[in-house]
């Protein structure tokens, strides 16, 4: 038995956030039935190809543990096996446009109507306020939540994060959501919609800048490299760089080989519960007893000099052995890992972090696994279904149409 083994999902989403969602519940044993558009599916099988013809890695990287029905759920047909699915299906999630849904006949009460028990769950941008009919992707969800303001250098540019943080961010709130409702339903017996706005995912997500926008109140943020550099604070949480987010001073540090490999560099944490561990490693013994550097208060205007002298020693040292030298003495540091290197690391094939997939177009590709581990629900990673794969089977054993329906649907193009 998986966790979620028996749920069935109605799964009507495309591109990233609802997808992202829906594979997490499938990885976790739940039913997945994608709602694809005949002939056309998700705009991302066919987005950022690098094989033509073949399913992008956009796509099948997004939508594994899932079966693939193709349905115009705009005809008449199409919206005949629509109510039956939502009749049998626990949960239906969506991230369509605002109002997609609505002008297809499926509102929030049209679907209550048909299954009491169902579980509506929706990502848009914005939620309801001035930006609610606004489309959203995945940057201007880091620009509108408070991420791009808080990201890049003191001067620059807003800057938006590698990190899909609006996108799958949303998603996985998206899945807290519906797995919460479908605990409560356990009690009540009800559906419920479960909303989440990329916006709102993002802004959470950057809580900790809003907890620094209300200390601005109070004085300048004195852990912000900008303190020490006597830059002064405007209205606003500033850009940080590479500050570390929290109490304990941090940056990214090069590291030897910087010159010609960019991402031969370390982060490194000076924590002050191990200050002495770090003077002592990196050659300044005189700091530990020097009041200006002693204590984490006095060194808070000089982190540039602090972090020099650190520089200094970790561009003596790959940063695998900044790594080994420092990890036994409790000073927290992390190499900058590359794609390249993570997608090679044996650690994460070994836990199933990252899989190697066998697709029937494309071959062998990887792919990041399950990052949530249950010791009685271990996930495996199916492949993503070719378009309208499962089509016949789900319109069988869901829907419960004979063969001679199918084929009726077939020749209207409803399927
Ligand atoms: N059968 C018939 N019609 C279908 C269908 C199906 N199986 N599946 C989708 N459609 C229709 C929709 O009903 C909609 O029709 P209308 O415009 O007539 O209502 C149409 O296809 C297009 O849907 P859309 O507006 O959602 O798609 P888009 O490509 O224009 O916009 C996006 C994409 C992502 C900007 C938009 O869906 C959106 O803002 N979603 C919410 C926020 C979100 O999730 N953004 C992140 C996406 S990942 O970066």
């Amino acid at each position: 038995m998986k966790a979620l083994e028996g749920v069935k999902i109605l799964d009507f989403t495309h591109v990233q956030s609802g997808p992202t969602c829906t594979q997490l519940l499938g990885w976790f044993g739940a039913d997945v039935i994608k709602v694809e558009r005949p002939g056309v599916g998700d705009a991302t099988r066919g987005q950022l190809q690098d094989i033509p013809d073949v399913d992008s890695l956009y796509f099948t990287m997004l939508n594994h543990n899932k079966r693939s029905v193709t349905l115009n759920s705009k005809s008449d047909r199409g919206k005949e096996i629509l109510t039956r699915l939502i009749e049998e299906c626990d949960v239906m999630v969506e991230n369509f446009a605002p109002g997609a849904l609505d002008r297809m006949g499926f509102s929030w009460e049209r679907i209550q109507e048909i299954n009491s028990r169902m579980i509506y769950a929706s990502v848009k941008g914005f939620g309801p306020g001035p930006y609610e009919d606004c489309k959203v992707y995945e940057n201007v969800a880091q620009c509108a939540g408070g991420a791009a303001s808080t990201t890049g250098m003191l001067g620059g540019v807003p800057t938006v994060t590698g990190a899909q943080i609006g996108d799958s961010g949303t998603g996985l709130h998206l899945a807290f959501g519906i797995v919460t409702a479908l605990y409560q339903r356990t009690h009540s017996g009800k559906g419920q919609r479960v909303s989440c706005a990329m916006q709102d995912g993002v802004l959470n997500l950057c809580r900790v800048k809003l907890r620094d926008q209300q200390r601005l109140d109070n004085g300048p943020l004195k852990e912000y490299s900008q303190f020490g550099e006597g830059v002064e604070f405007g209205e606003a949480t500033p850009r940080a760089g590479n500050d570390s987010g929290g109490g304990q001073p941090g940056r990214i540090l090069k590291c030897k080989g910087w010159e010609t490999d960019p991402d031969a560099y370390t982060y490194f944490i000076t924590q002050a519960a191990v200050w002495k561990n770090i003077c002592d490693t990196i050659g300044k013994e005189e700091w530990k007893e020097d009041p200006d550097f002693a204590t984490p208060d006095a060194r808070l205007p000089r982190l540039n000099e602090v972090f020099n002298a650190i520089e200094d020693w970790t561009m003596t040292k790959t940063k695998f052995e900044v790594l080994e030298i420092c990890n036994p003495l409790n000073i927290p540091v992390g190499p900058i890992l590359s794609m390249k290197e993570l997608a090679e690391e044996p650690s994460l094939r070994e836990t199933g972090t990252i899989v190697e997939v066998e697709h029937p177009e494309r071959g062998t590709y990887l792919t990041v696994g399950n990052p949530v581990k249950l010791s009685d629900s271990p996930s495996e990673v199916v492949r993503s279904p070719l378009l309208g794969e499962h089509t016949d089977e789900i319109l069988r054993e869901v829907v419960g149409l004979s063969d001679n329906d199918i084929a009726a649907a077939r020749d209207e193009g409803a399927i």
